[in-house]
């Protein structure tokens, strides 16, 4: 693996690609990266973050709730996307933020990162994982934008992966 900095220890969770000034590994792979060729995904260097790089990122707790969700919310916790973004030095005007399922929301870079969204890794206290709402569920609280959805729409559960663009 080409790396630059901060190789990560653990399995990759996270992957941010696009406009960013800091990379920790290069291009992708036909095979080996066979999960981002099945999304399209192809890049020149990227940052790979494992879960214990994005907790020393500062770990921040948020409690939410959405229309149809249990009645008193959920607590999550994990780094600003900011906060990932600014280690990263993103310089693009979009942040895409995908899922395993390929869903995907496309926010505003210096929008998004007003907010109090955090890439959330664990939830009521309890790491997320695959079949859960994990790697990485972004969340934020209701009204953190100028035209947000009143409902959870932009909040992308199951994600691995953001383009800066
Ligand atoms: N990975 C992923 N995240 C997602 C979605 C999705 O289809 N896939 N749906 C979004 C939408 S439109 C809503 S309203 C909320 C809740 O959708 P759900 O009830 O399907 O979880 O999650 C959002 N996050
Ligand atoms: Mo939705």
């Amino acid at each position: 693996m080409i790396a630059d900095e901060e190789n990560s220890a653990g399995p990759t969770i996270l992957t941010v690609t696009g406009s960013v000034e800091h990379s920790n590994r290069g291009p992708s792979d036909g095979f080996s990266d066979a999960f981002f060729a099945f999304h399209d995904i192809e890049f020149d260097r990227a940052f790979a973050f494992d879960r214990a790089q994005l907790g020393a990122l500062g770990i921040q707790s948020l409690h939410v709730s959405y229309p149809g969700w249990p009645e008193d919310g959920v607590v999550v916790a994990g780094p600003r996307l900011a906060a990932v973004l600014d280690h990263v030095g993103a310089t693009g005007e979009t942040v895409t933020v995908r899922a395993l399922d390929g869903y995907a929301v496309t926010f505003d870079r210096e929008t998004i990162a007003d907010t109090p969204a955090i890439l959330a890794i664990d939830a009521n206290g309890d790491p997320l994982g695959i079949g859960g709402r994990g790697p990485v569920w972004l969340v934020l609280p209701s009204s953190s934008y100028a035209g947000q959805p009143k409902d959870d729409a932009p909040l992308v559960w199951s994600a691995f992966h953001i383009a800066i663009e």
